[in-house]
């Protein structure tokens, strides 16, 4: 082990382990531990994990945020490979909230005892493929230097906190966080003036937690976002006995559906119906609530004018829940179809604009000019503040990836590959980076999917191609140019085939992140379809992938 920065203490900690493994992983929430538990108890391989944080998680590790909460129902919001983890495990609530999933994962972990192959607190800042060894050499913020043949990496989609760079920030008296990288002793609201930047998933949930102590709260909203109600409560014993006995059937409906959630598609189309029989269908729908509004009818994602009647049908529940009309016409004033971005759901969202310690400012009509020492300066007024809350997203799919400093063949950097865009194979691997593997990678279904479905595909997926290698002696795997230029080019298609491309400022497009290239990143056609390609990939002896001894 050599050691540039390490105290004495680490230094002999981790003098006493190998440096070179088989496979080194990067990261330990969902997909890191179920990366690890493959290849080291199923494959037998020696495996490092490396965390920047100090416990397992990842996303639940740092989005402690106020009313954080995962928008999958529980009883598909988890591994589903072990039988017995299925068994003992109970949620509590339709959507677990943050502290519920990391108690799940901090269980997984313990079961399965993979802590002792991890390495917290440890972040990676580079890493580079030697061509001579086949080894893949990882340098750590501490100087650590780590070897392995196969390099993993289980970043996250959503892991790099995104910071809009506004003048004067820095000037700020009061206090700053991001919901991305919350304190873990919380923030006391009490009495505050609290300014939130941002109405995603992430505004939508936590405004309303906020407004309940807050002595007042201002919501920033740049872009108006749809959101339906989602209906969470605590899951009663029946539901939980009837997801015990049925898993597999709830298994076959998340296998069939194409973002990978436990409901059916319906098959009817929006004009099939009548406008009432449709007002009644979607009424239906709201009072169910949660994502399944969207499959509702199948074709609002695809079809402009269906998607219409959705959006209409929102724009008319906000302005029924929200008193104030203006207030409730910047809330309901789209500009993108229904879905196009990630579909928000939400408690009491709307119903907050209501309270009287809460006021929206339309930044579309007035923007932020600048922050000053005292609050937040738009083109119209100074708003004076206590603490600003980032609701503001996320340098999504690749900014993880990018933000390690990643070399192929010959320094070959990543960042320069995807200069202009992410380009890769199956979301898999990348042309000149040999037995790299990216688990949930852009050109995959990832955010699309409900995301322990996504991960549980990929980490199988590359458990068998790792397991295949061996057992051939094959010691080389690596995309090849002409794979990665079609699969960009299916990624696009698909996209195109749905009106997802119209929301232009969605951070599927990178457009959230000034500079960044407006590619759409995830692959839009559907957890199913995909899934069947790696498998068709596989069968073929890897078409697309060169193996080499
Ligand atoms: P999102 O969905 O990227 O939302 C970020 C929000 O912050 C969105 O409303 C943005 O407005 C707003 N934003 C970003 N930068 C600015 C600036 N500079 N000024 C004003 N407003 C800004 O992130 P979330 O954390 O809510 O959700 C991410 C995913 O996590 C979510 O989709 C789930 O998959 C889980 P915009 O719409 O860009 O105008």
């Amino acid at each position: 082990m050599t050691l540039a920065n390490g105290s004495n203490d680490s230094v002999a900690r981790q003098a006493a382990q190998p440096s070179i493994f088989d496979v080194l992983i990067i990261g330990a929430g969902f997909s890191g531990l179920y990366q690890l538990f493959c290849l080291r108890d199923r494959l037998g391989l020696s495996v490092q994990v490396l965390e920047a944080a100090d416990g397992v998680g990842g996303t639940w590790y740092w989005n402690r945020y106020p009313g954080a909460r995962c928008d999958s129902e529980s009883h598909s919001y988890c591994y589903t490979f072990s039988k017995e983890l299925l068994r003992d495990w109970d949620w509590t609530e339709r959507y677990p909230a943050q502290p519920e999933i990391l108690r799940y994962l901090n269980h997984v972990a313990d079961r399965f005892d993979l802590r002792r192959s991890i390495r917290f607190g440890t972040r990676v800042s580079a890493a580079a493929y030697d061509d001579d060894a086949n080894l893949w050499r990882v340098t750590t913020e501490r100087g650590e230097r780590l070897g392995a043949k196969f390099l993993i990496t289980a970043v996250g989609c959503l892991s790099t906190a995104n910071v809009p760079k506004i003048p004067g920030l820095q000037s700020f008296r009061g206090r700053w966080v991001h919901t991305g990288e919350w304190p873990h002793e919380g923030v006391d609201f009490r009495g505050k003036r609290v300014g939130q930047i941002g109405t995603g998933s992430t505004g939508i949930q936590s405004a309303p937690v906020i407004a309940e102590t807050a002595g007042h709260l201002t919501v920033f909203q740049r872009t108006a976002n749809y959101s339906v109600p989602a209906r969470n409560a605590p899951l009663t014993p029946e539901f939980k006995r009837y997801v015990k006995a049925n898993f597999s059937e709830i298994q076959r409906l998340m296998d069939g559906n194409p973002n990978g959630h436990p409901w059916v598609i319906e098959e009817r189309l929006v004009f099939d119906v009548s406008p009432e029989e449709r007002e009644a269908l979607y009424e239906a729908a709201w009072r169910t609530g949660g994502l399944r509004f969207r499959a509702t009818f199948r074709d609002l994602v695809v079809n402009k004018a269906a998607n219409d009647t959705a959006a209409q049908f929102i724009r008319d529940k906000i302005r029924e829940i929200v008193k104030d009309p203006a207030t409730a016409a910047i809330l309901s004033d789209f500009d993108h179809p229904y879905a196009a971005k990630r579909p928000p759901i939400d408690t009491d969202y709307f119903e907050t604009f209501n309270r009287e310690n809460v006021t929206l400012v339309d930044l579309r009509a007035t923007p932020i000019e600048t922050i000053t020492p005292a609050g937040i300066r738009t083109s119209n007024a100074e708003y004076p503040l206590d603490i600003i809350v980032f609701a503001t997203g996320f340098d999504a799919l690749t900014g993880p990836l990018l933000r390690i400093d990643i070399r192929g063949r010959d320094g070959l950097a990543l960042a320069e590959v995807w200069r202009a865009g992410p380009r890769n194979y199956l979301g898999l691997q990348v042309a000149g980076f040999p037995n790299l593997f990216t688990i949930t990678g852009p050109g995959s279904p990832s955010v699309l999917c409900n995301m322990p479905v996504a991960i549980e595909q990929h980490v199988e997926w590359i458990t068998d191609c790792i397991g295949h290698m061996r057992a051939q002696g094959l010691e080389r795997i690596e995309a090849q140019p002409e794979a990665m230029d079609s699969w960009v080019e299916r990624v696009n298609a698909a996209a195109n085939a749905t009106l997802l491309p119209l929301a232009t400022h969605s951070w599927y497009l990178g457009a959230n992140v000034p500079g960044k290239p407006r590619v759409f990143m995830p692959y839009a056609g559907g957890m199913a379809q995909y899934r069947r390609t790696c498998e068709e990939v596989a069968a073929s002896g890897y078409r697309g992938f060169a193996l080499s001894r």
